[in-house]
């Protein structure tokens, strides 16, 4: 099995997942910058052409590092990851969704077309990265809110929301997109980055 990855908030959030089911492989390094992924031999294994994908012993490669997490959570089942039963499971999805396309999109989005980091393969448009900006700041107070009353995201127990929401707000603070600094949310990310597995590569 072969990780092909890149230092980006997406691959860290398998590094995390993988980190705290205790599972490692062999690491293929993407130069992102140079554009290795947009190959046609990367893009033959991965067409989406983005990293992280996990490569099987038989070839078949997953993409989609949540998608790459729930293989991993089957083939290694502990610790849960995406909850256990009906409320738990669809609470998780819930807060990992929120996590997701409310602050870690408009996060890429703002540092993608505010920077041009990307402008050799995309078009960039500033105003829209304000926007999308504007829209990640606004989002933080809901996690707040939730963290007031729960230990993670999802209840007592940490899971791939949590794992999300802390790679997302640690790439933000790299990429100069800047966030509320709230206290729940202070109080939790405290915690998650103390865990073994987020210091994990
Ligand atoms: N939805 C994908 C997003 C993957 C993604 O955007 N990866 C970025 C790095 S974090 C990438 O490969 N960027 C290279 C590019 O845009 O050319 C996932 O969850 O894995």
């Amino acid at each position: 099995m072969k990780l092909y990855e890149a230092p980006s908030p997406n691959a860290k959030r398998v590094h995390v997942f993988m980190a705290e089911k205790g599972i490692d492989c062999e690491r293929v390094t993407v130069d992102l910058r140079a554009g290795e992924n947009l190959s046609d031999e990367y893009r033959s294994k991965n067409p989406g052409a983005r990293v992280p994908a996990l490569e099987l012993d038989d070839g078949t490669v997953i993409a989609e590092s949540v998608a790459i997490c729930r293989y991993f959570e089957v083939t290694h089942p502990e610790p849960v990851l995406f909850g256990s039963g009906a409320l738990e499971q669809a609470t998780v999805e819930m807060w990992q969704r929120r996590a997701e396309i409310g602050l870690m999109l408009n996060v890429a989005m703002a540092f993608r077309n505010i920077s041009g980091y990307f402008k050799d393969r995309e078009t960039c448009v500033e105003e829209w990265g304000r926007v999308a900006a504007g829209h990640a700041v606004a989002a933080v107070p809901m996690f707040d809110a939730r963290l007031a009353d729960s230990r993670y995201l999802a209840g007592e127990r940490f899971s791939i929301a949590d794992i999300t929401l802390a790679v997302t707000l640690q790439f933000a603070r790299r990429v100069q997109v800047e966030l509320p600094e709230m206290e729940n949310v202070a109080r939790w990310e405290a915690e998650v980055r103390e865990r073994k597995s987020y210091k994990a590569k």
